[in-house]
């Protein structure tokens, strides 16, 4: 059977699913992700981008490098392997949980309401200073110029997005473990599953689970899973959802 065919059937099967998305999810709205070959990290390294050390060393090092690429951002808009995602849960009943890597927010402008920040967001700013919390969309002339985003008390503020060096959000994260914990149907979308712990949440999931990779490389999970798609998500779950 065509693999898009076996995915639509196991979705239709499927009751509770958790989704484990990473940047692969958003390239299709124009955000490039990390280790594609037009990817983030063939022009910054990953201290230059989300380094918690760098960042309080020199915080307008940071805003001056990642600015304009925040606005982007901000501002891109949900593809159709988002808006796929949202009618599983709006249009098809399904419980979808949604543990994203992805820091843009994207799963929400889409619909999607259950969906867990395991790296944080960009949408908000915290003050190092005195702890006020405030929104991007505020700031983006700021970003665009490159310059640093400044509190009234004076403070810089830094994007509540988990840098490498720093903790993960725990709730979040617990929400996770919890929805893999419970799932029939796991799925990996848009993620080279190399970021730990994000990438060991489809290993939570009952062994009576199935497990589905749509993934444009191959990733480490592929011979565990019941079907690997290496195809564009915003092809392929459209393509599955017409079947249901
Ligand atoms: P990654 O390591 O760059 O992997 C992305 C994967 O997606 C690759 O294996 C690609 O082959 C695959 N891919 C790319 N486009 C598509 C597509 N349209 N359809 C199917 N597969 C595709 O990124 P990970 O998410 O695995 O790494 C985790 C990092 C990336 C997290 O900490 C994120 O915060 C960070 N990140 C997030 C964004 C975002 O929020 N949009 C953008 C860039 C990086």
């Amino acid at each position: 059977m065509d693999k898009i065919k076996q995915l639509a059937e196991l979705l239709k099967d499927a009751k509770d699913i958790a989704c484990l998305t990473g940047a692969g999810m958003s390239t299709e709205s124009g955000i490039p992700d990390f280790r594609s070959p037009n990817g983030i990290y063939n022009t910054l390294s990953s201290e230059e981008i989300f380094d918690i050390n760098k960042f309080n060393r020199e915080p307008s090092g940071f805003f001056k490098i990642n600015g304009p690429l925040y606005c982007s951002i901000i501002e891109a808009k949900p593809n159709a392997g988002h808006l796929a995602l949202a009618e599983l849960e709006t249009k098809f009943h399904k419980n979808v949980s949604v543990a994203t890597q992805n820091i843009d927010g994207l799963h929400q402008k889409a619909g999607s309401t259950k969906v867990f920040e395991v790296h944080g967001t960009m949408h908000t700013l915290t003050c190092r200073k005195c702890g006020a919390q405030v929104v991007c969309n505020d700031y983006l002339a700021v970003f665009q110029n490159g310059e640093t985003p400044r509190c009234k008390c004076g403070g810089i503020f830094k994007p509540d997005v988990t840098f490498y060096g720093e903790n993960l959000p725990e709730q979040a994260f617990n929400d996770s473990i919890r929805a893999f914990r419970r799932c029939d149907l796991a799925i990996v979308l848009g993620t080279s599953l190399v970021v730990y712990p994000a990438a060991s949440l489809p290993s939570q999931r009952p062994y009576t689970s199935k497990l589905v990779i749509i993934n444009r490389s191959e990733t480490a999970m592929d011979d565990e899973a019941d079907i690997v798609i290496n195809d564009s998500i915003g092809e392929v779950l459209p393509k599955a959802l017409e079947l249901l």
